[in-house]
């Protein structure tokens, strides 16, 4: 065997300014003892190595038998809910020191450096409000659902819980995830350039079925108004022939009741669309004619283009993917094998290909897309790579079921300027220098 295993490392703390700092993963750089142990291991399963992987250990963890190979562990349900490992406590969702004014109108970032597959933990979800969260009990908790129906409604969580239950895995996005990417490369790691981004089964009522039980307007409606239970009152119109496909009125995430940061205990899910229309703490739908034109709608939530005008309700989040490992904030040990890693997703439909470039774009190489690819929910895709030592660049580029390609971030410029905040789907580079470490950098 004798292959010299490469490994990303994550930036140990101290590395970058506390705020920014990456996570530390048990194999990080101050462990030398464990990289031992796991070339031992590599080498032993290997028949031939074997004699002389144990004649080159002196390691005591080889040597010596281990305290949990020789006390009793502790007991089941010891702690009645899981929790990660102690020694995975760098894991966290971050905030941008200096985003936002106060915490209750400003944004916890993904650690996507660190997250394996597609699904986003629920306690790493990342959290973007506009005046706080709570925790409703959801029994003091009511969706009323009025306009142009036949019969307006009032559902307690009971009622709702009856009704044709369906379970799908999608992608959300703020509309403003990658914003600080505009003008120049802002943010040190993946986790504040793409990190408003996060991926989870979710459980509810297809609004349809709410639609057509309070007997909608087929001939006029043409909206519904949803309104979120909290102080800002967030509302968002979604267009009824958006609301009679996918949109689901939730209350499950990932197996278990949504977290009260996420909407618990009622959140709309419009899949492919941009996160604000994803109303948390759902409490009011209403059924329309016209866009509503609410304040979340006019004077938020609009691309101001280079010529003055403004795109409104732009909703669908583009083709976009980003390498999340090796990423920006992590440093390579030495030339040799890596698995390059990354996510891509689409608010069109299904991810069909996504190619990775190791030179700036100048070559493109197919990454493996690991099942499953579902319709607006995360890819995950892998390349397994030999780093040469030399400083290159990476990059990744998506196409979607509509055969949209991610576009550069100069050719992106060019059509929308550099004074937007949302909608940036660009293709991401991450330059690694010589000594491995890797940064966020723009090409041309
Ligand atoms: N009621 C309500 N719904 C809301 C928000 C909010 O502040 N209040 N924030 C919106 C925005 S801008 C986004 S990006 C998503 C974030 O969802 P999350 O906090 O579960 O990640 O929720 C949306 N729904
Ligand atoms: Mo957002």
């Amino acid at each position: 065997m004798g292959v010299e295993q490469g490994r990303v490392l994550r930036a140990p703390e101290g590395f970058l300014e506390p705020a920014l700092v990456a996570q530390v993963r048990t194999q990080g750089l101050d462990d030398t003892r464990r990289h031992f142990l796991r070339q031992s291991l590599l080498a032993a399963s290997s028949a031939l190595a074997s004699t002389q992987a144990l004649a080159q250990t002196a390691d005591p963890l080889i040597t010596t038998p281990s305290l949990a190979s020789t006390t009793l562990g502790q007991g089941v349900a010891s702690r009645p809910y899981g929790q990660p490992s102690q020694h995975e406590g760098s894991l966290q969702r971050r905030i941008a020191q200096g985003l936002t004014k106060t915490r209750e109108t400003s944004v916890s970032f993904t650690p996507l450096q660190s997250l394996w597959g597609i699904i986003t933990p629920n306690g790493l979800h990342y959290e973007r409000h506009h005046h706080g969260w709570h925790d409703i009990d959801p029994r003091q908790h009511r969706l009323m659902l009025h306009g142009l129906v036949k019969t307006p409604k009032v559902y307690t969580l009971d009622d709702l819980m009856r009704l044709p239950t369906v379970s799908r895995m999608h992608f959300i996005e703020c509309g403003a995830n990658t914003a600080t990417e505009w003008a120049r490369p802002a943010m040190p790691t993946v986790q504040y350039t793409h990190g408003m981004l996060s991926c989870c089964e979710f459980t509810g009522v297809p609004l349809s079925v709410l639609l057509d039980d309070c007997g909608f307007d087929r001939a006029r409606a043409t909206t519904v108004l949803a309104e979120g239970g909290d102080g800002v009152s967030l509302t968002r119109t979604i267009a009824m022939e958006r609301a009679l496909d996918d949109v689901i009125v939730a209350w499950g995430m990932n197996g278990e009741m949504l977290r009260p940061e996420n909407g618990y205990p009622l959140r709309l899910v419009v899949p492919g669309v941009q996160g604000v229309s994803w109303v948390k703490w759902l409490r009011r739908l209403k059924v329309g004619d016209a866009p509503f034109a609410t304040r979340d709608e006019s004077v938020h939530y609009i691309d101001t283009l280079p010529d003055g005008s403004s795109r409104q309700y732009t909703s669908i989040q583009e083709c976009k993917s980003v390498i999340t490992s090796p990423s920006a904030g992590q440093r390579l040990l030495g030339a040799g094998r890596y698995n390059i890693t990354g996510l891509a997703w689409s608010g069109r439909g299904h991810i069909t290909r996504v190619d990775v470039s190791a030179d700036g774009g100048r070559n493109w190489l197919p990454a493996r897309l690991e099942a499953p690819v579902l319709s607006k929910c995360l890819t995950r895709f892998n390349l397994d790579w030999v780093w040469n030592g030399q400083p290159c660049v990476l990059q990744s580029r998506a196409v979607d079921s509509t055969g949209h390609v991610q576009p550069g971030i100069a050719a992106l410029r060019a059509l929308r300027g550099s004074g937007s905040v949302h909608h940036n789907n660009a293709i991401q580079s991450w330059q690694i220098d010589a000594s491995g470490e890797v940064l966020n950098v723009q090409l041309g």
